[in-house]
């Protein structure tokens, strides 16, 4: 009897924040999974995301931005870059088309193992072919150092299967790590977290998204209905007041977006109480990072 032979493993998948990391993810499982925003930062832990592609299951390690900051939580964001990078296989380079190549040479610094990895050209969508070319010849002086150079995008149609393949084609021998109908390693309360969090970035200006961060207190899980109960963390009293809005409809904003993406996901109806709690500094010592999920 013959034995098919399987492929799995690890993709660290990094980038500047923005770069369109967790929207490429989101595009090849073909769910919502990851918070995706027009603010940067968005992504503040990693998250795994299975892809099924023929014999491979690839095992995508979404990532915060690479960025420097002084502060403690961005902190923690780079070394969860730098920690997928340490614990996978290979790792896909996002690079807006528009960047400067600068980006890249900061990966490769931080890259000291030289872990094997393609570079994506991303959102090529954005600027004429010959933009895209002059780009391609810009990278060729670093050919050296990337398995392979691909132009994409997840507007316009771009060719999940192409991508997919090209993935595979590196990935090692080995058996499947999880079962082929998992998309991701996440709990539903995780995903949940990140609904709400994407909806605080959507709906609210400013500094808001950046002092903020939600706990999920519970969920109770019913044959027809999700309920949530959650806190969003604020760092003062007027972001309270920001968060909640005149007559609560700041907080009906937010809410009303998360319950949606909750029930696309669940497949049911969705009952989401959200509380706003003040936590003075919260993101500025490790003991309530490590609480609201943030483990040094
Ligand atoms: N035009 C265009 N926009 C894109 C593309 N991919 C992603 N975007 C947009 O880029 C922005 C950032 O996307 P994200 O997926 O949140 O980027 P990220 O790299 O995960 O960002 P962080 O989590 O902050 O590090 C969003 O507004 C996306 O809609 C693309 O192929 N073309
Ligand atoms: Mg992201």
């Amino acid at each position: 009897m013959s034995k098919v032979t399987t492929k799995s493993g690890f993709v660290a998948v990094l980038g500047r924040p923005n770069a369109g990391k967790s929207s490429l993810l989101n595009y090849l499982v073909g769910e919502d999974l990851a918070m995706v925003s027009s603010k940067e930062n968005a992504t503040r832990k990693r998250m795994n995301i299975i892809v099924m592609h023929k014999n491979s299951q690839i095992v995508f390690v979404d990532t915060p931005g690479i960025h420097e900051s002084e502060k403690l939580l961005n902190q923690f964001m780079l070394e969860e870059a730098i920690k997928a990078l340490g614990d996978s296989d290979m790792a896909i380079f996002l690079a807006p088309i528009t960047d400067s190549i600068k980006h890249y040479e900061k990966f490769l610094a931080l890259n000291e193992k030289n872990l094997p990895h393609i570079v994506l050209l991303t959102k090529v969508d954005m600027v004429s072919n010959q933009k895209v070319l002059q780009k391609i010849v810009e990278y060729q002086k670093y050919q050296d150092k990337f398995l392979e150079l691909v132009p994409t995008t997840i507007k316009k149609g771009g060719s999940v299967e192409q991508l997919l393949s090209v993935i595979s084609k590196y990935l090692p021998t080995s058996p499947y790590y999880y079962d082929t109908d998992f998309l991701t390693t996440s709990k539903m309360k995780d995903i949940y977290k990140e609904y709400i969090r994407e909806a605080i970035f959507e709906k609210t200006a400013k500094e808001i998204p950046y002092n903020s961060d939600v706990v999920i207190e519970r969920v109770i899980e019913e044959d027809f209905i999700e309920k949530i109960f959650a806190q969003i963390v604020v760092n003062s009293n007027s972001q309270k007041g920001i968060i909640i809005g005149k007559n609560g409809e700041g907080l009906q904003r937010i809410g009303k977006m998360a319950r949606k993406k909750i029930e696309a996901l669940s497949g049911k109806k969705a009952f989401l109480k959200l509380f706003v709690v003040v936590k003075k500094g919260w993101s500025k010592d490790k003991e309530s990072l490590s609480q609201l999920g943030y483990d040094f």
